[in-house]
């Protein structure tokens, strides 16, 4: 499968451009990302799905945290409606400094996803929920519209939140694009599955990678080295350690990102770094990147941030090269 992802710092419209274009050239699932600065997640997913027949729209990802439980199930159960049923709702623990700045205390993530998760599937069936939760609790909500059948993906890196995914969702969001980094997620995704007594089968492993497609590998290049810069920056220490990565190269970055220098940043991002971070370079190379992926258990490919130079042609390349090229 094939997804992509959209940020909403671009208008709404803009999005609802490119997603068609998205469903046009063979894409499976479009994923909006939710950060309080940009346009209303759930508003732009109804424009999309209004805009759109077969492709699948789901939040990329929410989080426990900025909005009730209740109020989650009735966005993304009306966006299922708009949509005829096409929506899926990715929800991860979300991002700390997002947070703070909002005032938002972020207390025990891998259980308030739990709670949540749980939460969601209860209201999802229609029940009157009764749930006294560590973290999330609700005292008799219950929907007063059909949900309907909304498969639930977390967004997942660490270890515990990999195997939580295996254990209640029906996918996994991971911020990863090598076959080092999937050949340790799946190991915790299958341990959280076969706990749960399901099968791997019934599992979306998904790579929601940084994704750079050009016919000129140099143009791919450099349109993912900014981005690159930023997930090495947040990368932790063991991750660097796995892709063999100079810890104070990365320590540069994020001195040079915190003082506005984009020139030494994109100057200290290393071709082991693009290696490690990204999926780059023309059709080809992209293609024998995803092939890799493929073989370690990655069951979706979402083209994340920024695919491409020019993300119209981008769209049509992957449509053309990638997807009907199989
Ligand atoms: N975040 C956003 O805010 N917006 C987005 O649009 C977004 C998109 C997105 C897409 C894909 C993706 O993979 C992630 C994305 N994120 C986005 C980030 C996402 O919301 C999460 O921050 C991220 O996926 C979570 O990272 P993580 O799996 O590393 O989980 C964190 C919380 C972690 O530390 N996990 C540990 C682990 O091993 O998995 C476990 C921590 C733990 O056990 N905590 C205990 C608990 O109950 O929470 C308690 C510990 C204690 O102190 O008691």
């Amino acid at each position: 499968m094939y997804g992509i992802e959209f940020v909403p710092s671009d208008p709404v419209l803009k999005l609802a451009y490119y997603t068609k274009l998205a469903e046009q050239n063979g894409f499976d699932n479009v994923w909006v990302t939710d950060h309080y600065n940009n346009r209303d997640v759930y508003t732009t997913l109804a424009m999309l799905a209004a805009n759109t027949n077969s492709i699948k729209v789901g939040t990329g990802v929410t989080n426990p945290y900025t909005r009730n439980v209740a109020v989650t199930a009735s966005s993304i159960a009306a966006v299922n409606e708009i949509s005829g049923g096409r929506a899926i709702l990715g929800l991860g623990p979300g991002d700390k400094a997002t947070f703070d700045a909002m005032g938002i205390e972020w207390v025990k993530p891998l259980t308030t996803t739990r709670e949540t998760v749980q939460a969601l599937r209860a209201l999802f069936s229609g029940k009157k929920v009764e749930q006294k939760g560590d973290q999330v609790s609700l005292a008799g909500a219950s929907m007063a519209f059909s949900a309907g059948d909304i498969p639930i993906y977390l967004g997942a890196q660490g270890p515990k939140m990999l195997e939580l995914a295996g254990q209640i969702a029906d996918g996994a969001l991971i911020n990863a694009s090598h076959p080092k980094d999937f050949e340790v997620a799946v190991k915790a995704i299958k341990k959280g599955v076969e706990s749960a007594g399901k099968s791997m089968k019934d599992f979306d492993v998904t790579a929601y990678a940084c994704f750079s497609i050009d016919k000129k590998p140099e143009k791919a290049l450099n349109a993912a080295k900014i981005v690159v810069a930023f997930i090495a920056a947040g990368s932790p220490p063991p991750v660097l350690e796995r892709h063999g990565i100079d810890p104070d190269a990365v320590k540069t970055i994020g001195g040079a990102i915190a003082k506005g220098d984009f020139g030494t940043v994109l100057g200290t991002v290393t071709t082991d770094m693009m290696d490690a971070f990204s999926i780059y370079g023309t059709p080809a190379d992209c293609q024998a990147r995803i092939d890799e992926l493929t073989k370690m258990g990655v069951t979706q490919i979402v083209a994340g941030s920024p695919i491409g130079p020019d993300k119209e042609k981008a769209i049509k390349l992957i449509g053309k090269e990638i997807i009907g090229g199989k």
